[in-house]
Formats: C-alpha cells, structure tokens, sequence
C-alpha cells in the first residue's frame, strides 16, 4: 500500500523526540497557564510555580484534572488567556446540557488545528485529486468548518454541503463525482436507506473513502457501511475542548486512531481512581492540548472510554493509536442491575444481516423492574407477509442479544424510515424509566 504524509517528519519521530518535545510544550503550557487566575490557584495548591517544576514528563501527573465543569463555571471568558482581539474564531458546544463550553482559536491556533487537519486527510490516502463532501454541520459545532479547513489546505475540492436535506446531498454527490465524504455514521446509515428513493444505487455515485466520527459507533456498523457503500471508511476522533476533530485519525491501515502526540498527550486513567493506565488497558481517556495559545486546556478528562495499542503501525507514523472509543463513562445504562453499554447492543445488530440501518433503544418501567426494548429497522424486502420467518428473525436477534448483554429484550421489527432519525449526531436511547 502506498503511505504518503502530509509532515514526514512529525509523524515518523522516534518515541525520544516526541518525548523531548512534549516536554518542552508541556513546560510552556505551565508558564502560560500560571499567568491565568483560575489555573494559577489550582497549580499553586499543588506546589507548581513554574515550568521548573515540570522535570519529566512524569510531573504531568502533579498537574489536577480538568473537567466540563470548570469549562462552564468560568463562562464565558474565564479561561480566555489572550486579548479578545487576537481571537479569530469562537466554537462552542450546544449548550443542551446546559451553559455551553465555549472554546477560542487564536490565528495561530487555528493554523496548528488546520495542520493536524490536513495531515489526517493526507493519511487515509487522500490528496489534491478527491472531491470532499462535507456533510457535518456548519456554525458552532467543529465538525464542518474544522474539516473544511483541512480539506482546503490539502488542496481538496470542498463542497461545504452541512447536514441533511439528503436527497440534495444525493445529488451533490453524483453532479460533482464526490470521492470523499464527511458525515456521522449514523446519517451515513440513513442515507443508505433513502437511495433506492432517488433511484440511485450505490454503484452510481464515486465515494471512495469516508470520514466517519461525532459519535459512538461500532466495528460492525463501520464493516456494514464499507459493505453497503464500498468504500473504505476512516475513524475520526475529537472533542471540542481539544479543537474538534482531528485529535485522533486511522491511516490506510484503519487499525486503531493515531493521537497527534507532538499536539496532545494522551493518558488512559482509571475512571473511579484517577490513576494512570497502562498501554492496552481500557479508562478514560485525559488529554492535554500542548499548542493552543488563546485556551490552554490540560489534563482534561473527556468521559470516553478506550485503550491505546503503543505497537508500531505499519504506515511508519510512530504516534501511539487509539482504539475505537468504547463507549462513556455517563452513557453506561444500568438494567436491572446489569451494566450495559450502547455501543455493545449496537455491535450484535449490525452484524446481522436482515438488520437495516436505523435502531432505538427504548427504555422503560414495569412496576420496579426496567424493560428493555430494541426497536430495529429491517430491510422493506422483508415485510413479505411471512409472519413465522419475522418471528425467527426476532427470535433470533434476541438471543444474539441476550448471549451479549445477559438481559432478555423485547424485539421490535419496523420498516424503513419508521424510527427517528438524526442528520448529524444520532440519539440512539430512550431512556423513559424516570418518569414512569
Ligand atoms: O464531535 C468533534 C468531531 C467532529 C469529531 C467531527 C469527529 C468528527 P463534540 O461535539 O465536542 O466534538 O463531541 C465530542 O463526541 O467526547 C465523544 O464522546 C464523541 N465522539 C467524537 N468522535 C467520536 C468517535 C465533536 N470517532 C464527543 N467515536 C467525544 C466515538 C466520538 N465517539
């Protein structure tokens, strides 16, 4: 397979040199930090008053976790460590949780997000010659106009389509010969099931790769789309607190993200102790933003759960991978005393063949026992009036479940388009137990 860089020699430094300039990052982000009131009290409190005080890369471990939390109480401007005119671009999250998290770019910083942006691109195998789609929302959220960036600088025709009216999107895609797309995998999932309404088939569209993130998914809705489309699809990992995307990016060999570790360190913890993991071990994943000078942002722990794989990678770049993130630690779902994520539920129906492109896990009491509903969409050509063969396939889909999950549900089959459905980020549980 051909590997081809956006900056060789970045992506291929040995391990002592990623190190040695962590380190001095990470001793500059102490000084800048230490000029701000809100990190200056907490760093005092544990003894840091300068850079000198960061030997090794090991002192990351004095420094105190940063959480959502502290991004809110100091809305909006509280971790602001520029002057507001050397701020180019404000991003922020929706706020629908409550008081949004606001985060700011200066022109450098915006230059050095562009830059891990283009060099994702470049390490799917894309280049000046892909027609880029790009499908995630424009405005507040990172995902549009980060990617859009990104795909600029690599010399990529962008077409900056944002989310949803699909049968446009459809269009776009054939009038301009798309080869690469942006979208989540679960609008992905949803086009799929509107094509045959346009008259359109996979085979007549051009896309070759995918840049699928935002949200959780699993391997085998990866492997399915790959299938339904024939295309290679990219895992894209990022937040906003960190830029947005471009934290993470599989290359060619699509094993696992590689962390841009000259831009960010990476520590796996565990999520009840906060003690520091070893490689291959599965925690919270805590990153710390070494290159952004209008926020600086450390050790900020992100809910996600996943392991880092430190093996060498075959495409040469020697920044240790990701693995698909797992799931969160506020997204676990206790039924009936048993642990369940999302993520594990959707990886047993995607495998399945009949199964189509849109799910709901549906939530609900009876008397003090929870009840677990797993409404499927399944392929229309299977609504043939043959009731025993749809109960052998709900028959079978709960068991396949229940082996997972070791908690009976309730199997619900329903036609195409029935299910909501989202244009950009999918909310995949209906968690009605509270107020029944
Ligand atoms: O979703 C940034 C992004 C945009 C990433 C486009 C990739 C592509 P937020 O809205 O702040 O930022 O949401 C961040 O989304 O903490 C994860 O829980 C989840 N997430 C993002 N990428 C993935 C992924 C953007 N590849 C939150 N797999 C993160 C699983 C993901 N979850």
């Amino acid at each position: 397979m051909e590997i081809t860089y956006w900056n060789k020699n970045i992506e291929t430094m040995d391990r002592p040199a990623i190190e040695a300039l962590q380190l001095q990052r990470l001793r500059e982000l102490v000084d800048q930090s230490l000029k701000m009131d809100f990190y200056k009290n907490r760093l005092l409190r544990v003894g840091i008053t300068s850079s000198e005080d960061i030997q090794s890369l090991d002192d990351l471990r004095r420094l105190p976790f940063n959480v959502k939390d502290d991004l809110r109480q100091n809305f909006p401007t509280g971790l602001l460590a520029v002057d507001m005119r050397d701020v180019v671009r404000v991003h922020s999250s929706s706020g629908t949780t409550g008081i949004p998290t606001v985060i700011y770019f200066s022109r450098q910083d915006m230059d050095n997000w562009t830059d891990l942006l283009a060099r994702s691109i470049v390490a799917t195998g894309c280049c000046q010659d892909d027609v880029f789609q790009n499908m995630m929302t424009y405005g507040l959220f990172t995902g549009g106009l980060g990617l859009h960036y990104g795909a600029e600088r690599v010399g990529m025709t962008v077409i900056p389509v944002g989310g949803g009216n699909t049968q446009r999107q459809v269009q776009i895609m054939k009038d301009f010969k798309t080869t690469v797309l942006h979208v989540t995998p679960s609008y992905l999932l949803h086009i799929h099931s509107k094509l045959e309404s346009f008259e359109t088939r996979p085979e007549d569209l051009y896309i070759q790769r995918v840049f699928l993130g935002a949200e959780p998914y699993s391997e085998n809705t990866r492997l399915k789309l790959e299938d339904l489309y024939g295309i290679d699809a990219y895992n894209s990992y990022g937040l906003s607190e960190m830029n947005g995307p471009g934290v993470a990016f599989e290359c060619v060999y699509k094993q696992g993200m590689h962390v841009w570790e000259d831009a960010y360190i990476l520590e796996i913890i565990d999520p009840e102790t906060g003690e520091i993991l070893p490689d291959g071990e599965q925690g919270e994943v805590v990153l710390t933003n070494l290159v952004r000078s209008a926020m600086p942002l450390f050790r900020y722990r992100t809910r996600d759960l996943a392991y880092v794989n430190s093996e060498p990678c075959r495409c040469g770049r020697t920044h240790r991978r990701l693995s698909r993130i797992q799931g969160r630690t506020d997204d676990m779902l206790i039924i009936n005393g048993v642990n369940v994520f999302p993520s594990q539920i959707e990886e047993v129906i995607m495998a399945i063949p009949e199964v189509g492109t849109n799910y709901l896990i549906h939530l609900t009491k009876i008397g003090s026992l929870d009840k677990l509903a797993v409404k499927v969409e399944i392929y229309s050509k299977l609504f043939t009036g043959d009731m025993s063969a749809l109960d052998g396939l709900k028959a079978k889909i709960k068991e396949k479940l229940r082996a997972s999950i070791t908690i009976n549900p309730v199997i619900e089959l329903h036609e195409p388009g029935a299910l909501p459905h989202s244009e950009g980020k999918a909310k995949r549980v209906l968690d009605e137990r509270e107020q029944l």
